[in-house]
């Protein structure tokens, strides 16, 4: 019998990724947990259905989420991660011994657990004696925040489910205030590619670009999300990614990297026509929800 996992990527596409067997299920109280073991891509994380992490390209995802920040800012020493309970985002940015600080706020301890049990190499990061672990929803955990962080990661699920409250305005607000007066936020920002998705891309733009004087996107290219084309945001206060990129100074610390590297950091921000219009058009015929920031 064959046994296959299945992500419905958009109304007509469905990723598929054959399953060996499953490590791990757990109905927790925000969603349900799985870890399978698969041949093509190692072992795989999905919560509700949606695909995390697979260990074979989660390096793409997590190298560009810490280290396009880390070779901007010159001297982070207080990081709030939010999410990441699969502490993969968390095993680089502990790569940097100038990082002192690292507050990882994860709503659903049973994420932590598992991958703890089943995603070691990612997840034993949580050991470390510079990480301070907070089961709480991110949204509420900004909120009391002011002028702390020198850079916040947020390392959410889709913006639908647990992680919706990542993606409102009041958040982007809150991460604002909780970051120092130079500080950088960067978050996973979905894909630009089928037009649901594209719909939140445009979302996040609209409510970030009032909040930041430096609102940027950038590219990678992640096989296993939808379409395999992911945007991540840069939000700054005052480093520009591309005028502040210290070449030299990143290539010294001599962090081990299999995606991340500086040339490809200056062209990642180089993005094409249809996301730039996706952005940029006003005329664009979208649907865009214009706030719904309850919580
Ligand atoms: N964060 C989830 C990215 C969104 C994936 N979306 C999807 N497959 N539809 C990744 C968590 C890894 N630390």
């Amino acid at each position: 019998m064959e046994l296959w996992f299945s992500e419905r990527q958009s109304t007509g596409v469905r990723l598929q990724i054959k399953v060996d067997r499953s490590l791990y299920t757990a109905q927790s109280k925000y969603q349900r947990i799985d870890i399978l073991q698969t041949q093509e891509f190692g072992k795989i994380l999905v919560l509700d259905g949606t695909l995390m992490l697979t260990e074979k390209d989660e390096f793409i995802y997590h190298e560009m989420m810490v280290h396009v920040p880390m070779a901007v800012h010159p001297h982070v020493r207080k990081v709030l991660l939010i999410g990441a309970g699969d502490g993969g985002a968390l095993s680089r940015l502990l790569l940097y011994p100038e990082i002192e600080h690292i507050d990882v706020v994860e709503i659903d301890k049973e994420v932590i657990e598992a991958c703890r049990t089943y995603l070691p190499n990612l997840a034993q990061s949580f050991d470390d004696s510079r990480v301070h672990v907070e089961i709480a929803d991110g949204l509420r955990f900004v909120r009391q925040k002011l002028d702390l962080y020198d850079l916040i990661l947020v390392d959410s699920t889709d913006p639908f489910g647990p992680g919706e409250g990542l993606f409102t305005r009041e958040f982007y607000g809150n991460c604002y205030n909780a970051l120092k007066e130079d500080g950088i936020l960067v978050n996973q920002h979905e894909s630009p590619f089928y037009p649901q998705d594209a719909k939140e891309v445009r979302n996040i733009y609209k409510k970030t670009r009032p909040i930041f004087p430096i609102n940027l996107l950038y590219q990678a290219h992640i096989p296993t999300y939808p379409s395999g084309h992911w945007l991540f945001g840069f939000f700054s206060k005052r480093y520009h990614p591309l005028e502040d990129l210290d070449e030299a100074g990143w290539k010294e610390k001599n962090i081990p990297t299999r995606y991340y590297n500086p040339s490809l950091h200056r062209g990642a921000f180089a993005l094409p026509t249809y996301v730039l219009d996706l952005l940029h058009n006003e005329e664009l015929e979208m649907e865009i929800d214009d706030d719904e920031d309850e919580d």
